[in-house]
């Protein structure tokens, strides 16, 4: 029984953690969600301190007479301003000025397809999918020859892979838990994200924003391939679409001329 409680408890902190994180960025991501939550923790701690601190210090039992303060005097408006400016400088400030150099060093960072290997994704959200374009044989999108395929996005590891997004409807969010990103899909508009995978395997896609009733089946699955197995992937879904790819068919037709 004692062994039952301890591997269900720690199934439940097993849980409460975040997945495996299997890209080359996301540990940036990770460090500044425990920096953010080891500060937290500090100052909650110090309130504590304080809270229960000067509650015994000045309890009934301690100090019987009665001390009126403003807070209006010089030492308490130092000591209030002090405390602000501790608290601004080194959690809100401290967060946007590492968030902001990440981005600017990494996550905005677009690879360019002219002089690197790029793997080119277009996502189409919609209630209640999503749905992945890839160029195909003549590496042009919205032609009759694209890889198109639903809840379903293959990968190759070691690669960097180029999201151009965007919605049918309303506002889906695109979060992949495994690699520390989620981007915003707009209709009307077009947002990007990229990534770089290091461990082959299955992963979750899931969509991060209220998007209506049936808002919690919007999932799909992310395989991340060796790059040989995503080339066998690709080839067979290239032939595969080259023979049923229906020019006609309108579910196929949400493709765009991919802009830098
Ligand atoms: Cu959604």
């Amino acid at each position: 029984m004692d062994f039952l409680q301890f591997s269900v408890s720690s199934n439940w902190f097993k849980l409460s953690m975040p997945v495996e994180d299997i890209s080359t960025n996301g540990h940036l991501i990770d460090g500044l969600w425990n920096y953010t939550t080891l500060l937290g923790i500090f100052y909650f701690i110090l309130v504590c301190i304080g809270l229960f601190g000067f509650s015994y210090l000045y309890s009934h039992k301690r100090s019987k007479t009665p001390y009126y303060t403003y807070g209006n005097k010089k030492k308490h408006l130092f000591i209030t301003a002090f405390i602000g400016a501790a608290v601004f400088l080194s959690v809100d400030l401290n967060i946007t000025r590492l968030s902001n150099n990440d981005m600017l060093a990494v996550f905005w960072k677009w690879p360019d397809p002219k002089t690197e290997k790029v793997i080119r994704v277009e996502v189409m959200a919609q209630q209640w999918m999503w749905s992945f374009r890839y160029a195909g044989a003549d590496d042009l999108f919205g032609t009759a020859d694209d890889i198109v395929t639903n809840n379903d996005l293959r990968v190759p590891m070691n690669t960097k892979i180029l999201f151009h997004l965007t919605s049918k409807d309303v506002i889906h969010s695109f979060f992949v838990p495994s690699v520390r990103l989620k981007v915003d899909t707009i209709p009307g508009r077009i947002t990007r994200v990229w990534w770089d995978a290091n461990k082959a395997g299955q992963y979750d896609i899931a969509c991060a924003e209220m998007c209506g009733t049936h808002h919690y089946l919007m999932k799909a699955s992310l395989t991340v391939y060796t790059e040989e197995d995503f080339n066998k992937w690709l080839n067979a879904s290239q032939t595969i679409a080259m023979t049923t790819n229906n020019p006609e068919d309108k579910n196929l037709a949400w493709g765009w001329k991919w802009e830098y």
